[in-house]
């Protein structure tokens, strides 16, 4: 069952590809030099066996919709309070900043400089991964503290930011974000705002509006990170919003997370490669973190993109690679089993009082503070 409605949505998706694509193929037949008559009528009986499952699919899935709201609708009152994950930070929260950075000099350092501005952030790391351009020098020039990581990889230089940050003694919160010159620094202040309410906070370059047009969030990466969000959120389905969180923006690398909810996930932060955003949105939701999404601005990228913006294939590859991540993905087993503290979620604890363990056959300990 694990993974089922990602693998059916994507059954369908494909299923409609085929669809649309035999019409202009009968044209294209019709005008050929031989007899392609029976060729063509196959391929009309087929569009239209298409075109009628496609249709009695969005017939199910609106009865599916009626069902829900009649099911809402009785059950009013007996739902469990919503769940309030984060409890407000007893201070003003103090935000340490992670950038990742590759080959990006001149815009790492002015973002090390935009965000040594910001009033809660007490320290900028920049997790150089090798940079052959003097980027760790600007860095370092510029205020940020420079850590190396040597394995190469946008995943790597995350997951060492990460990790790094949770080092930082007084901080409470920690912001990852790039230096590409693509994010604005006193965006920071929206983030702080929601992390009292969530684990986790993440951008949305998907806002009209927001995002400049000259940005790489052109129509494919727009659409592409809609529609792997919209698989993250069937991957841990919730009839009433539509997935744990309201996920449009899969690959925005701007976040935030509280250190209690960091410490709980570094240890499944496993993924090196461009497909790391969703992967820990993956695990964020697995173990149980409440995650927030937030409308933030996004503009063009200072010099060249190293990354899934680098070119329509190089996007596409990393777009299948998150979809097969999404398909396949499995958190091990938690080897934490502490007592679960109920009165921290709505979700019945276990009998036994341990981890309660989810749809998805992951182990979840509610330990939020
Ligand atoms: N692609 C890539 N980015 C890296 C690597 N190491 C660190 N980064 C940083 O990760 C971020 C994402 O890369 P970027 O080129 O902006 O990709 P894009 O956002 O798809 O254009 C940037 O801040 C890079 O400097 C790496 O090995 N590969
Ligand atoms: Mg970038």
């Amino acid at each position: 069952m694990r993974g089922f409605r990602v693998q059916l949505a994507l059954i369908v998706v494909l299923v409609a590809v085929v669809g649309a694509l035999l019409h202009p193929l009968a044209l294209l037949l019709a005008i050929a030099p031989f007899d392609t008559k029976g060729l063509i009528r196959f391929m009309e009986e087929v569009r239209s066996v298409i075109a009628d499952f496609l249709g009695w699919g969005v017939l199910s899935l609106l009865a599916v919709m009626v069902l829900f709201v009649v099911k809402g609708r009785l059950s009013r009152g007996s739902e469990p309070t919503a769940d309030r994950a984060a409890s407000a930070l007893a201070r003003q929260p103090r935000a340490t900043v992670a950038i990742t950075a590759y080959n990006d000099a001149q815009a790492t350092a002015q973002a090390v400089r935009d965000l040594l501005r910001q009033p809660c952030v007490v320290k900028v790391l920049v997790i150089d991964n090798n940079s052959s351009d003097g980027t760790a020098r600007t860095a370092a020039a510029a205020g940020a503290q420079v850590i190396t990581e040597s394995r190469q990889g946008y995943g790597y230089a995350c997951i060492r930011g990460l990790a790094e940050a949770l080092e930082v003694a007084d901080a409470d919160v920690v912001i990852l974000t790039e230096g590409d010159g693509t994010f604005f620094a006193d965006d920071v202040a929206k983030f702080l705002a929601y992390i009292d309410h969530a684990d986790l906070v993440v951008g949305n370059r998907v806002v009209r509006g927001l995002v400049d047009s000259d940005s790489q969030m052109d129509y494919f990466f727009t659409w592409g990170n809609m529609a792997v969000a919209m698989l993250l959120r069937l991957r841990f389905w919730d009839g009433r919003h539509l997935g744990p969180a309201g996920l449009m923006d899969v690959g925005c690398t701007f976040r935030a997370i509280r250190r209690q909810a960091l410490e709980r996930i570094l240890p499944d932060l496993v993924v090196g490669g461009n497909h790391f955003s969703p992967h820990m949105l993956l695990v964020a939701m697995a173990r149980g973190l409440s995650v927030v999404e937030i409308p933030i601005r996004f503009r063009r990228r200072f010099g060249p993109s190293k990354g899934a913006s680098q070119s329509l294939g190089k996007g596409l590859q990393v777009g299948l690679v998150m979809i097969w991540h999404i398909m396949t993905f499995r958190l091990r087993p938690s080897p934490r089993t502490e007592p679960a503290t109920r009165e921290s979620r709505s979700e019945p604890a276990a009998a036994d009082g341990l981890a309660t363990v989810d749809e998805h056959g992951v182990a979840i300990v509610s330990d939020r503070t």
